[in-house]
């Protein structure tokens, strides 16, 4: 049964090391600020944290695909949840606003279908953010290419081109869920027991494309709720939804802003960067600027046309966001050490006073 939700050895093995006997399995299938909704091996429970749990300085909301520890409320369908088991992949960006803090979109995918639609919404550069947090979370990218009954034969090689330029080599499926195109394709990548997660801007069609993979109507999509005002996004929450032929989907509401969010020891920028990050190590300078040097690579590929200008100036933004964001975690990091001494020191003072 919990094979079913994408269980696997590595996961047992985390579990056999911290199981306590009244603990329950289970992986969370919605996630609010209060509740979660988890799907256990007896049924699905309404759960909730300790507060404790909270209180634990590095504390950090579970998210969709988590695999939580549920104690079961006595004669109740609802629990605590107790522990969260270690994710092998979480989708992360920063939270949307001004606060230095990281958001788990996803926790624990196989794949993160990088959706985008073929009319409006493509955008290289939004790709190039959203392929830089894939290779950081651990998880596959695959780019799906939404709508693209409203695209002709060349629109599409012009898509084709512009995405071999920032993801050589990442798989593309052009989708439709008016044509059905691609559609049973696109279900055998997700096989049973993995788990994939769709991300991309609201209104490319990811909650069609999910009843086009449910193969029913069981997520409610803009088209339903066209003649009112207030149903722009109508995925309000993230949702693991369970395919027929046994893959799991995360459903997720459209991201506005995709802010990157670093963990310190990030590579996504390199390994979505490789063709400009090789053509650095062939300037003559190690400490090369990329400005007036002599024998810079870049500057000759830039001139030669191998490399774009829109792709380099990309690279170096990109590059200056991240190292932004790991700035101001740092930053947080010294005045949190800076709080736990001045509460320490409080502390000591008042014991001697005593
Ligand atoms: N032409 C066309 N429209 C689509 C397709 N898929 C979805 N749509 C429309 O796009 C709008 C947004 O769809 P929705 O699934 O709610 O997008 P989401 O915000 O990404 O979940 C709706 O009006 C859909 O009917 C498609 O394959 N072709
Ligand atoms: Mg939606
Ligand atoms: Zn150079």
């Amino acid at each position: 049964m919990l094979e079913n939700l994408g269980w696997n050895t590595l996961f047992q093995e985390k579990w056999n090391e911290s199981k306590q006997e009244n603990w329950v399995r289970g992986r969370i299938v919605t996630q609010s600020r209060d509740f979660s909704k988890v799907m256990t091996e007896q049924g699905e429970w309404l759960c909730t944290l300790p507060g404790s749990f909270t209180h634990h300085p590095t504390f950090e909301f579970p998210a969709v695909g988590d695999w939580v520890a549920v104690e079961q409320l006595p004669g109740e369908e609802r629990g605590l949840i107790r522990h969260v088991l270690e994710r092998q992949s979480e989708f992360v960006r920063h939270v949307a606003g001004l606060e230095t803090k990281a958001q788990v979109i996803a926790a624990n995918i196989d794949y993160a279908f990088l959706v985008m639609s073929c009319n409006e919404d493509f955008n290289v550069r939004r790709l190039e953010r959203y392929l830089i947090a894939t290779w950081d979370s651990g998880a596959q990218p695959i780019i799906v290419l939404t709508k693209s009954d409203l695209t002709d034969e060349s629109g599409r090689m012009e898509m084709e081109l512009k995405i071999d330029e920032v993801a050589y080599g990442v798989p593309v499926y052009f989708v439709s869920n008016e044509t059905g195109e691609n559609i049973e394709n696109l279900s055998k990548v997700v096989q049973p027991n993995y788990t994939a997660a769709l991300l991309g801007s609201s209104g490319v069609g990811k909650s069609t494309l999910v009843n086009s993979l449910l193969k029913t109507d069981k997520m409610k999509t803009n088209t339903i709720r066209e003649d009112d005002s207030k149903g722009k996004h109508t995925t309000t929450h993230r949702e693991l939804i369970l395919l027929p032929d046994g893959g799991i989907l995360v459903d997720t509401p459209g991201m506005r802003e995709f802010q990157l969010w670093s963990k310190g020891e990030s590579t996504g920028l390199s390994e979505s960067f490789t063709d400009v990050e090789a053509l650095i190590t062939q300037c003559k300078f190690n400490d090369c600027q990329h400005e007036t040097e002599p024998g810079c690579a870049v500057k000759e590929a830039l001139e030669e046309g191998t490399l774009t200008q829109d792709r380099y100036d990309s690279y170096v933004k990109l590059q200056k966001e991240l190292a932004y964001v790991e700035r101001k975690q740092d930053e947080k990091l010294m005045r949190a050490e800076k709080d736990k001494w001045k509460t320490i020191s409080k502390t000591v003072k008042k014991m001697y006073k005593d």
